[in-house]
């Protein structure tokens, strides 16, 4: 398959073993606006390209949040000159967001991803969409290539796998994610599990607590319940002391509501520019949806972005694209 015309070859598990043993002095880039599975995945490949003598270094356009500091706080990289880039968890080089200090036009050597909306921009691509996270993509790659998954690969794999599960509660955690955590549990049981997922999962500062609440109040529900939307506007971050690395999760909110199955959140940024977030219950396909307006991502779990428009009339395009698409 080949969607950009530049030609893009799909791996095997071992022929990616063969890239990863080939590459030097590597650039891993991640997806802005970093979650678990990207900064989980892109270390996790740092570890393995390190047992292997290979230097290299993950490169992601905004600051990692502070909640992956078990994560990142022992890495140190060293100092040196890419010659080659590879990314993990990044569906289309528009996620790439802004990487000054990395050449985007340059070459991406690989891809390593789980997302169907992969747009095949890598000259390689190693994927399976039916994974739950980029980290169990990599997690089923080291056994087939039998790469040692050492205590940190494993905390950064436990990372990626719960996070883009929503901690084990989404669809997408198959038979197959429980099989890699619980091997990853059983190869090092005292990994502080229970309390990454009270970091990762339960803990919000004061400032998104209030967001939270105010975002509640505010929600717009469609006639028949189906869809709700909250509206988040830029001003409510500066007032609330509460910043964009601390939002992550709010598109989960309005699938709170019994009954809703398409959750849209509609986020205003400091340009002005709208970046959406849809989740869909059991019925709904959300990535159809946000097709519609040039976004994409997976069935439960998309996003587009608008550039153009005032919050009213972007908000009204969303609920209905999303009303009509429960109704086809
Ligand atoms: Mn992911």
């Amino acid at each position: 398959m080949d969607q950009t015309g530049r030609g893009c070859t799909e791996l095997s598990s071992e022929a990616v073993y063969d890239v990863l043993r080939s590459l030097e002095d590597v650039n891993i880039l991640i997806h802005r606006s970093p979650d678990g599975d990207c900064v989980g995945g892109g270390y996790a490949v740092y570890y393995i390209l390190k047992a292997l003598g290979i230097r290299s270094r993950v490169c992601c356009a905004d600051p990692i949040p502070a909640m992956f500091d078990e994560i990142t706080q022992e890495v140190t990289f060293e100092d040196f000159e890419p010659k080659m880039r590879i990314s993990v968890d990044v569906a289309d080089t528009k996620l790439f967001g802004n990487l000054p200090e990395d050449d985007l036009n340059a070459e991406i050597v690989l891809c390593i991803d789980h997302h169907i909306s992969n747009t095949h921009y890598a000259k390689q691509l190693f994927w399976d969409p039916n994974s739950s996270a980029a980290c169990e993509v990599l997690f089923w790659m080291m056994q087939d290539n039998a790469i040692p998954i050492t205590r940190e690969i494993a905390r950064c794999l436990y990372v990626g796998i719960a996070t883009d599960t929503g901690c084990f509660q989404f669809s997408n955690a198959g038979a197959d994610t429980f099989a890699a955590v619980s091997a990853i549990k059983r190869a090092y049981p005292d990994l502080p599990y229970a309390r990454l997922n009270r970091e990762l999962f339960i803990l919000k500062s004061e400032g998104r607590i209030r967001l939270d609440t105010r975002l509640m109040q505010n929600i717009r529900l469609s006639d028949d319940g189906k869809v709700a939307l909250i509206y988040l506007p830029d001003s409510w971050m500066t007032e609330l002391k509460v910043s964009a690395d601390e939002v992550d999760g709010v598109a989960n909110l309005p699938m709170q509501i019994i009954g809703v199955e398409i959750g849209i959140t509609c986020k205003q940024q400091p340009d002005g520019s709208f970046r959406v977030s849809m989740r869909g219950g059991e019925h709904a396909d959300v990535s159809a949806v946000c097709r519609q307006f040039g976004g994409g991502g997976h069935v439960k779990a998309s996003g587009c972005s608008f550039h153009t428009g005032d919050p009213e009339t972007v908000c009204r395009q969303l609920m209905e694209a999303a009303e009509a698409s429960l109704k086809a």
